[in-house]
């Protein structure tokens, strides 16, 4: 019978190849997975557990919490804080940095995540996901402060996002190219199905929330009219539309079948530059589509290499595609 390789023996391998590595990072991206499939099992049992709806508080964003968020957010602290790989963790749903207790060693890695993303989605049952990027923590000895989170994209030793969709994946970058597994319930394992994910150069399929038009920028509302345009219009092609409203799945099916994302800048809320968050959307997601050969940008500048100012910042979002991309931020471009 044939054995797939699992993400454990396939990390394993991968770190074998780096001079030096210790075996911590192989141990933290477990614990990691590990997380992964306790909030695949909640979100999948729903209902059956008493685990959807909303709670009464909200995040530091001012969004309304769903009990999965807290829920979730409370899976990856647990899977994660023992270990002594990490020396502090940052998310969506806590106001500031979460420092490792006392009673743990602290590691020399820092960890962040959105634990549930799409999450008002879970209630009505559509594909929802968890965002992950590791970096390393600069100094020694201190304890690690917001500061010590503001790296740019380009400082990630690892991301990746496990979707919770018709089955469970995990897709996953160190930094040499972008791998996918899929959990098999049966054995409680991520089995490789997905080598090498590449990103086709050019697409016929657009996403965007078509409900924010009359705030978008001019460059933004151009590109999506020549795409609605089809045929007829100066791209001489008919483009398709999806939006889910859960960025996990959107980049998921972009890494399988191409296509643009974009959450950009919009004047709907003048004090917020965008929806997505810096370090725990942007980066990791912006991180394996260009390990994917895709693009990400703001439209004005590559998100990876954007200085973050503060744990929980905005910025716009535009990725996919390499050619659509560079379509958009050419358009950027020329205002
Ligand atoms: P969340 O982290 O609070 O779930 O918000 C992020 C989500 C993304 O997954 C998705 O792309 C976007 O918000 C959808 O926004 P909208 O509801 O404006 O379509
Ligand atoms: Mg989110």
């Amino acid at each position: 019978m044939h054995i797939g390789t699992t993400i454990t023996q396939f990390i394993i391998e991968e770190q074998r190849q780096i001079k030096g590595a210790t075996g911590d990072f192989t141990s933290l991206l477990n614990d990691i997975v590990t997380a992964c499939k306790v909030i695949s099992n909640a979100v999948n049992k729903g209902a059956l557990i008493g685990v959807m709806g909303s709670l009464d508080s909200e995040n530091v964003q001012g969004e309304t919490q769903k009990k999965l968020d807290v829920i979730t957010n409370e899976i990856f602290i647990q899977s994660n804080e023992w270990a002594g790989h990490l020396a502090a963790m940052a998310s969506e749903e806590m106001d500031d940095v979460y420092q490792i207790p006392g009673r743990y060693p602290r590691g020399k890695y820092l960890l962040v995540f959105d634990p549930l993303d799409g999450s008002s989605n879970v209630d009505v049952n559509i594909s929802v996901g968890t965002i992950f990027s590791i970096l390393r923590c600069p100094g020694a000895g201190d304890a690690p402060t917001a500061e010590s989170f503001l790296q740019p994209g380009t400082q990630q030793v690892a991301a990746g996002y496990a979707l919770y969709g018709s089955s469970t994946m995990l897709v996953l970058t160190t930094g040499h190219g972008v791998n996918g597994f899929t959990l098999d319930r049966d054995i409680g394992e991520f089995i490789l199905t997905h080598p090498n994910m590449t990103i086709p150069a050019d697409t016929r399929e657009f996403a965007i929330n078509a409900s924010n038009q009359r705030f978008w920028e001019g460059p933004v509302k151009r590109y999506v009219q020549e795409c609605l345009e089809g045929k007829t219009g100066p791209r001489a092609r008919d483009f398709n539309m999806r939006w889910v409203a859960s960025m996990v799945a959107e980049v998921h099916r972009i890494l399988v079948r191409g296509g643009i994302f974009m959450y950009p800048k919009d004047t709907k809320d003048p004090a917020k530059a965008g929806k997505l968050r810096l370090l725990y959307e942007a980066n990791p997601m912006s991180f394996i589509v260009e390990q994917a050969g895709g693009a990400s940008s703001t439209g004005r500048q590559r998100i990876l290499d954007l200085q973050p100012e503060g744990l929980h910042q905005r910025v716009p979002v535009i990725l996919g595609s390499k050619n659509e991309v560079e379509k958009v931020v050419a358009y950027h471009n020329e205002t």
